[in-house]
């Protein structure tokens, strides 16, 4: 993947060095992943984890970031600084190496392996490559040093520009316009989002965030400063912030195992979902891998062996399955590995053998301590696990049932679904529309070749408070599997689906454009979120936009969806304007709501995606808006009013 691993890489021949960076420019995507927002907040990452490696080493204990007017990015910390001298094979100043040779970073020091390192842990020489132009600037032994780049070639050498008692190392970037052509605005949102996510993984660290661009109605610019003095046990807080904790603590562990160092913090909610977090080097690994299958492991194990030793367990007339001992269950496991294989379609899955068992050894020794020391969280903990099984047994049982009833109606559509006549899949749409009425005029106005209604009933079920086997139950929702044809998932992994058959390749979720109707968006997309996630993943989960008002003036008509675009209208038409506020769906006949909201040539539809670096804020996100706590979730929705708005 990137040029990491060639073999040339300590090579003294500048000439390659050159190349090197040549070749990031002509594919940067090799490099950063891509050259869109990803791409270009990776740059920031890969600058930062290079001080957090200097920080994990035990001498840096600030990081700052400063998003700069200019759309330039500075990077500071107070660590020894990169040293400045002779490197001796290179034949220029060690710091220059540094920034110049594509894979060099930190590898000349080798008494400290580099644990923390972007996606693609390609070292900050990429980022000078990719920049219009870069400053290195070194504070060390009582000096200030210099070095100013363009394109990542030096405009000279390291040069001594004072004194000064500051240690640490600093470096400004500008993105270079040429690479980034569609955006070079950094998103403070997004960058502070990973930093308070870097201070959780990095105990012990303060890292801060300053955006020079903006100002808070005091005249200051927006800054947050991050500090976690617990590390992944104030990370499940943060996490849990909106779910009821079962028991009276967070579990924690701290310990290496054959040279793995792993962490791992968890706790039992009251909730029925799993919420599992793994990370690598800092990486969220996405996909998993044999970290968390060791974690899992170490769990089931553990937890299986104390409930048959207490006996508790003794009455089940079924067998306890892997779920039954994550239901409710909030974790996050954090491992560093020397040299990581990342594996998977976004190479966010660990391959590394040996880290499972280390991870699983782990795991089980703290446990056992934790429920030899904890007798009565450990029973609530075995009891939890004994409901889970039940449900799941239930579950069982109405999945039966719905596969009795498919076979019974032969074929199995929802008899409310109105079917599209065309059969390639990806040319299809389904509309997943509130209520009778609206499902009625969404049938007549709709393009029968290619479009098909579901209509839903009133309030559909708010799976992040039932148990599986109520989800599964309930009438609404079977009808979306079974339109969908997505198969209900097995025992084994009752939430695994079989996309293979999947009959729309657009899912567009058609509610009215009120309160009520964001409601009922937001509990089907709960639904999607937590039971069918790979095609929210996939992209296939839209979101209808209807108009909120009509502007009319004789036979003239045009549609407005908000405010100002209806007043801008009402100004063009001048007097005897009339405006009409739709208050729903069924208030539109069939030909407005084919204009405005379901023809592909006119609509604007919504993808409901999922920023795969931040699944943990999505978790957070639909655990709040539909769990049970009132203030937190009043909260957030004030906190996150614009976000919601925009997004979902
Ligand atoms: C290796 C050796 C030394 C410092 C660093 C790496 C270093 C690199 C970065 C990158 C960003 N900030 C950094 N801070 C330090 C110095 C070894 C010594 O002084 O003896």
């Amino acid at each position: 993947m990137s040029t990491n691993n060639k073999k040339n890489q300590y090579s003294a021949d500048s000439i390659q060095a050159l190349e090197g960076m040549e070749h990031v420019r002509k594919r940067p995507s090799m490099y950063i992943g891509d050259v869109g927002s990803r791409g270009l907040h990776h740059l920031v990452y890969e600058v930062v984890d290079n001080s957090i490696d200097e920080a994990m080493a035990g001498y840096c204990s600030e990081i700052s970031i400063e998003i700069n007017k200019d759309s330039s990015l500075t990077v500071e910390d107070n660590g020894r600084g990169i040293p400045v001298g002779l490197h001796k094979k290179e034949g220029v100043s060690a710091l220059e190496v540094v920034m110049t040779k594509i894979g060099a970073g930190g590898k000349f020091d080798k008494d400290s392996y580099k644990v923390s390192g972007g996606l693609h842990g390609v070292g900050v020489s990429c980022v000078n490559a990719l920049s219009e132009s870069l400053t290195a600037r070194v504070f060390r032994e009582g000096k200030e040093y210099e070095q100013h780049y363009s394109k990542g070639k030096p405009n000279g050498p390291v040069k001594e520009v004072g004194k000064s008692d500051k240690r640490g190392t600093l470096v400004t970037f500008t993105p270079d316009k040429e690479i980034f052509k569609e955006i070079t605005d950094f998103d403070y949102e997004i960058l502070s989002k990973r930093m308070r996510e870097l201070s959780f993984l990095n105990k012990g660290i303060t890292i801060s965030i300053l955006d020079n661009r903006k100002k808070d109605k005091d005249g200051n610019s927006v800054s947050e400063s991050f500090h976690s003095k617990e590390g992944l046990s104030e990370f499940i807080k943060y996490l849990d912030e909106s779910r009821e904790p079962i028991i009276n603590n967070i579990i924690k562990m701290e310990g290496e195992k054959n040279g793995i160092p792993v962490e791992v913090a968890m706790i039992y909610n009251s909730s029925f979902s799993e919420n599992l977090h793994s990370y690598v080097n800092n990486i969220n690994t996405h996909e998993g891998g044999t970290h968390l299958s060791g974690f899992r492991r170490g769990l089931t194990n553990t937890l299986k062996k104390y409930a048959e030793s207490s006996g508790l367990t003794d009455k089940l007339k079924f067998d306890i399955s892997g779920d039954d001992f994550r239901e409710g269950l909030t974790a996050v496991i954090s491992v560093k590995v020397a040299e990581p294989q990342f594996e998977g379609q976004t190479k966010t899955k660990l391959g590394n053998r040996e880290v499972s068992s280390a991870v699983s050894q782990s795991v089980s020794q703290m446990l056992e301590d934790y429920l030899e020391e904890n007798p009565e969280d450990s029973k609530i903990i075995v009891q939890k696990v004994i409901l889970a099984a039940q449900a799941r047994n239930a579950a069982r049982q109405a999945r039966e049932m719905i596969q009795r009833k498919t076979v019974m109606t032969g074929g199995g559509l929802p008899g409310k679904l109105s079917d599209c006549s065309e059969t390639d899949p990806s040319k299809c749409e389904v509309f997943l529309v509130e209520g009778d009425s609206a499902g009625g005029t969404a049938k007549q106005g709709r393009d029968r070749v290619f479009q098909a209604i579901l209509p839903l009933r009133g309030k559909i079920l708010n799976v992040e408070k039932a148990q599986q086997h109520r989800v599964f139950e309930n009438e609404e929702i079977r009808n979306i599997y079974t339109a969908l044809g997505v198969s209900v998932g097995t025992e084994e992994d009752s939430k695994a689906l079989n996309l293979e058959k999947l009959r729309y390749h657009k899912i567009i979720i058609m509610c009215d454009a009120d309160v009520d109707g964001s409601h009922i968006s937001t509990l089907i997309l709960t639904f999607f979120f937590r039971y069918m996630r790979e095609l929210v993943e996939a992209g296939n989960i839209y979101i209808a936009t209807p108009p909120l008002y009509l502007v009319k003036k004789g036979n003239k008509k045009v549609y407005a969806w908000d405010d100002k675009e209806r007043d801008n209208y009402a100004k063009d038409f001048g007097s005897g304007v009339s405006i009409q506020r739709y208050k729903g769906l069924g208030e539109m006949n069939a030909d407005q709501l084919w204009d405005t909201t379901m023809n592909p040539e006119s609509r604007t539809l919504r993808q409901i995606s999922l920023n795969f670096d931040n699944s943990q804020e999505a978790e957070r996100w639909f655990s709040t808006l539909m769990g049970d706590d009132v203030p937190p979730r009043r909260k957030f929705i004030e906190d996150n009013a614009v976000y919601a708005k925009i997004d979902v």
